[in-house]
């Protein structure tokens, strides 16, 4: 029994670590947690969950996410679905792009498109037409340029506070409604045909979280809270 146990453990361990693909600095962590950037700077990092998400069917998933302790710091998070055609490998550029984006809409720099991204951006550029805090903002296709941001009305706001923050992201296909959650507060709540808008008739998509870091930096990480919905698995691990 002990024996069976201890297989458990070593097992959960293992697939908590197998269960993501990892682009530059992203790595596991001792907890269980995933690490997207070190507090250094001019990092990038991108940890891509191995099992697609189908969009025709429900799901709500909720992560904690760690965005440092320096109120000064960058560039900050985004949680990423898409189907780029570089898979597992797609990333966008590093800094205020946070892994995902473009530099800015008129440069030649590469995002990862098509695709759906929630930023949790720490630091302001106003290229990316950033209001002077730290705040949340929906983006398309690899453009890290947003018209709307959510900071709580708070111009000060600031999630930079070496405390962990609820993200939870849910998509119902039955309405076609995206509802994004961060500390309990519904911060984007959008309409919008996924399948059919946004990946050109594609249901199953590839989902993860990007970061980087630039001149300035923060250490960056998340771990998993709660999954509800359903994945294709092609092998039965539990089996
Ligand atoms: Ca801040
Ligand atoms: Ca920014």
């Amino acid at each position: 029994m002990r024996l069976m146990i201890f297989t458990a453990v070593l097992l959960g361990t293992y697939f908590a670590k197998a269960q993501y693909y990892f682009l530059g600095t992203a790595a596991p962590m001792q907890d269980g947690c995933i690490q997207l950037t070190p507090d250094q700077p001019y990092a990038e990092g991108l940890a891509y969950n191995h099992s697609p998400l189908d969009l025709t069917r429900f799901f709500e998933i909720q992560f904690d996410l760690y965005l440092g302790d320096k109120d000064e710091g960058a560039d900050g998070i985004t949680f990423v679905i898409h189907n780029d055609q570089r898979g597992y490998d797609a990333y966008g550029q590093w800094g205020e792009c946070m892994g995902y984006g473009q530099f800015n809409p008129f440069s030649q720099g590469v995002g990862i498109a098509p695709s759906v991204a929630v930023e949790f951006d720490t630091y302001p550029n106003s290229v990316q037409n950033d209001p002077m805090c730290d705040h949340v903002a929906y983006l398309e296709n690899g453009v890290s340029r947003h018209q709307e941001s959510w900071f709580g009305s708070d111009s000060t706001y600031n999630i930079e506070d070496d405390y962990l923050h609820d993200f939870r992201f849910r998509w119902r296909p039955e309405d076609q409604l995206i509802q994004v959650f961060w500390d309990g507060r519904e911060v984007v709540r959008r309409k919008r045909d996924l399948i059919n808008d946004v990946f050109g008739g594609a249901t199953q998509v590839i989902w993860g979280f990007t970061a980087s870091t630039g001149r300035a930096h923060n250490f960056q990480y998340f771990c998993l809270r709660k999954f509800a919905g359903y994945v294709r698995v092609e092998t039965d691990k539990n089996g």
